[in-house]
Parts: structure tokens; sequence; C-alpha cells
């Protein structure tokens, strides 16, 4: 099946969420973007501090001073915060439900470098060399070497390799990503692989023994050419019922789910589950059978598996009513005590402090010919930070003599915690207007 049909057939509706950059890259299989970062915030040659290590910035260096701040923050790992509750709910659940010989059977990686290389990110987990997904315009990348991971993902093969054969990776994770209140360039990971011999994966049915993991054949939509059709159908019922079974200790029994097929590199078949929030399908997460080329990569030539990352913002956002994605960065009190001092298993419901008016300003502007909507996020949340709840491309157009283009984008301002004043917000307009022409080379309109 070609990836452009396996899109196809499988669209999404939510349209709340962007498409999965996996799929999304199969319809873009130009090679990686080329354009080169005329105004850095780093020069190249500079070094760069990020947890205690110094890395030399080059060609390809596009983190912005304000996601480097975030680095190290471990929202995830701070007690008392939803996210620290949420993954301690999702630890329970496995420590439960998986055990072997009285001990919990996934072990917690939760203090990972986000730094990790190219080659973690991408190569181990068999994304081609061209893919889209690799483009300076999705990733943040340190320099040639590094990069602040997109994926929890990027720890697979090297934590299989260790001979571990069931574990979770909970971790931040960086992309540079559309603006509203479903998506923040840093966002929070949780990801579970689990591996089987042949011995545990056949072990409940009627003749294990005549039974085998793998067998020479044909990739097909159902099934990658080494796994039998047993083992690509048990381990897709072990992974959804592992899945629909945490949604259901999180939210009920009531809640609404459904499948999606998917496609990623690293598993086939894929999926992704979407959950039902206020009034519209939102994808919670990516999964599927591990590609074998990958388990046997990392030396576990005689198992196959499955892998699961999910979003650990939208799962939280749906379990604790929170509304906008920033609310988990806030230092706020009216924020945070709702959660402090709870117990992690006790039902919270958000009450929102007090919702402050927005204020809306449009900014227009002749683009180059190497612009990218990323680069003009990515300068909006530098200069404005958390101000900004929402950007939005509303107008396109190439002029018809000149040939040049101009997009119109509407920006949204809200503070989490107090009113904006207009004056305010001229004044942060006015520094995006002028940033965007500085570092740009757009022409305002
Ligand atoms: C991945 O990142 C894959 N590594 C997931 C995976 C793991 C697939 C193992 C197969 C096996 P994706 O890009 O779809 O896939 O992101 C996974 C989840 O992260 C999404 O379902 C969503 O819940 C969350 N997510 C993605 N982008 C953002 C964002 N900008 N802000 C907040 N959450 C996001
Ligand atoms: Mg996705």
């Amino acid at each position: 099946m070609s990836l452009t049909r396996c899109w196809r057939l499988w669209p999404t509706a939510d349209k709340t969420v962007l498409p999965c950059r996996w799929l999304y890259a199969s319809l873009h299989t130009s090679s990686i973007c080329k354009k080169s970062h005329k105004k850095l915030q780093y020069s190249i040659g500079n070094t760069i501090e990020i947890l205690g290590k110094s890395y030399e910035t080059d060609h390809l260096t596009n983190t912005t001073p304000a996601i480097l701040k975030k680095v190290g923050t471990n929202l995830h790992n701070t007690p008392g915060h939803p996210l620290n509750h949420i993954c301690r709910r999702i630890e329970t659940y496995f420590n439960s439900a998986y055990v072997r010989r009285g001990n919990p059977r996934f072990s917690v990686y939760n203090r990972l470098s986000p730094v990790v290389t190219h080659e973690q990110n991408f190569d181990s987990l068999l994304v081609p060399a061209n893919h889209v997904s690799r483009s300076p315009q999705d990733s943040y990348y340190i320099n040639s070497e590094y990069m602040l991971r997109a994926h929890t993902s990027a720890h697979q093969r090297d934590l299989v390799r260790t001979g571990l054969d069931a574990f979770m990776v909970i971790g931040d994770v960086y992309r540079r990503d559309a603006i509203d209140s479903t998506h923040y360039p840093v966002f929070h990971q949780l990801e579970a692989v689990q591996l089987f011999s042949d011995f545990e994966l056949f072990s409940d049915m009627p003749n294990p023994e005549s039974m085998s993991l793998f067998e020479p054949g044909v990739r097909d939509d159902n099934k990658q050419e080494r796994h039998t059709l047993q083992t690509a159908l048990l381990l897709e019922q072990t992974l959804k019922s592992c899945l629909e079974g945490l949604m259901r200790a999180l939210f009920g029994q009531d809640l609404q789910m459904r499948w999606v097929g998917a496609y990623f590199p690293f598993t086939h078949p894929s999926w992704e589950l979407e959950i039902f929030y206020q009034g519209e399908w939102v994808e919670m997460l990516g999964c599927g059978v591990m590609e074998q080329k990958l388990v046997d990569s990392a030396g576990a030539t005689d198992k196959a598996g499955w892998a699961f990352g999910l979003g650990l913002e939208r799962l939280a956002m749906k379990l604790y009513s929170i509304p906008d994605i920033r609310l988990f960065w806030s230092t706020d009190s009216g924020f945070l005590t709702q959660f402090k001092n709870k117990n992690f298993d006790e039902p919270i419901t958000y009450k929102p402090v007090s919702k402050h008016p927005q204020c809306v300003n449009d900014i227009s502007f002749w683009i180059p010919e190497s612009f990218s909507s990323n680069d003009f996020y990515d300068l909006v949340r530098s200069v404005a930070g958390d101000l900004v709840e929402q950007v939005t491309l509303i107008d396109e157009f190439v002029h018809p003599k000149t040939g040049r283009g101009s997009h119109c984008y509407r920006l949204v301002y809200r503070h989490m915690e107090k009113a904006l004043t207009q004056e305010e917000v001229n004044s942060i307009h006015q520094q995006i207007e002028a940033s965007a022409a500085e570092q740009l080379d757009v022409q305002i309109r």
C-alpha cells in the first residue's frame, strides 16, 4: 500500500490536530529543506550550554533561547504537577496489569537527556535520509550532530540494546509546530515498548509449540514480511487491549475512542488512537508493531514487539478539563494549587481562574521565497512568549504581476493570569513586526 493511499484510506476527521508528521511526510517526499538560516539567534561557531554540556553551533543550529530555557524544567518529575499526576496514574495501571514474578514488568526511564543525536532521533528508527520530518522547519537542531529529541522513540533502539524487553520512557520533546490550544513547541511523551519471545506471545494459545514468530513471507497491510500472521494479530491485539485498558482506567468506561490507521517508519502496521473531547476527536497517541529490522538492529533477533508514544498534555487536558496547553507551564498559584497536595489518583477538575479577554491583531507581509510559517511561529513565541494563544494563517496570495507571495496571520493575544491592555498588545505586536522584518526578511504591508 503506498503511503499516500494509506493517508487517503484513513483520513482523520480530527481537524484540531495537524496531519501526523509521518503521514504528512509521505506526501512531501522532497529532500530536506536546504534553506540557510540567515539570521540565527546564535551565530555559527558559538557554544551553547545545555544541561551542563557545551555544544558548538553551526549552520544547522535553530534552537531559540526561548526553547532552551525550557530544557531541564522536568515538569513530569515535579510532584504535584498535573503531568506528574498523570505519569503516576499510567505507571500504576502498568504495574497492576503487567507483573512478572511479583515485580513490575515495565521499567521506567524518566530522566534521559532530551539531547540526542540525529542518528538516534531518525536513523535508528529507519527514517529515510530524505524524510521531511528531518527538515529544520520541523525540529530543533543544536548542531549537525545533536538535536532536541522530537519524540521519545529516539531511545527505543538503545534501550532494547541494553537487554530490556518492557520499558517506558517519559520525557520532554521539542517540535517546531503550529500555535493553538493543543499544540506547544515543548510537550511530553510517554513511550512504551514490549517485546515478546515466541513462548511469551503464544503461551495462551491451544498449541503454542506449533506456532512461530517468524517465517519468510510478504509484507501486506496487516503484517511485515518476517512475521507470521498470528504474530501480527496477537501483537495488535495485546497492544490495543493494553491501550484501551489504559484509557478506561484513566477516563472510565464511558469514554468514546476510535482507532485510525497511521504510518510511522518504525512500525507496521500502525495506528493512532483518538478520543472524543469537547465535541471533537483528538489524537492521543501513535502506535504499532515494531519494525523487525529495528528490533534486530538492537540485538533482540528472537523477539517481536509493539510500541506506542502518547502525548501527556493531550491526556491531562482531557482528564482534568485543562482548556489550554500553555497552562502546564504556568507558575501561577491559581493553576498549581489545584493539583498540589492532591493524591495523584484523586479526580480533579480544573476550574479556570478566570478567562481574561482576548485581543486580536492581524499582521500581513510580503514573504521571501524561502519563507516558512514555522519560522514565523517560532519568532512569535520568542518575542511574545505565552501571551500569544493562537496564530492562524488567514490569507495568502501571490501578486499576479510581481509574483510575490503575501501572508496574513491572525494573532490572538491572551494572558493566562491577567487582562492585557491594548497598549501592551500593541507594543508586543510592533516588536513582532520589527523582528519579522529583520530576521525573516519579510516586508510588512
Ligand atoms: C510520534 O511522535 C511517534 N514517535 C509515536 C509512536 C511511538 C508511534 C511508538 C509508533 C510507535 P506523533 O508525532 O503522532 O507520533 O506524536 C505522538 C503524540 O504526541 C500525538 O498523538 C499527540 O498526543 C502528541 N503531540 C504531537 N504533537 C504535539 C504538540 N505539538 N503538542 C502537544 N502534543 C503533541
Ligand atoms: Mg500523530
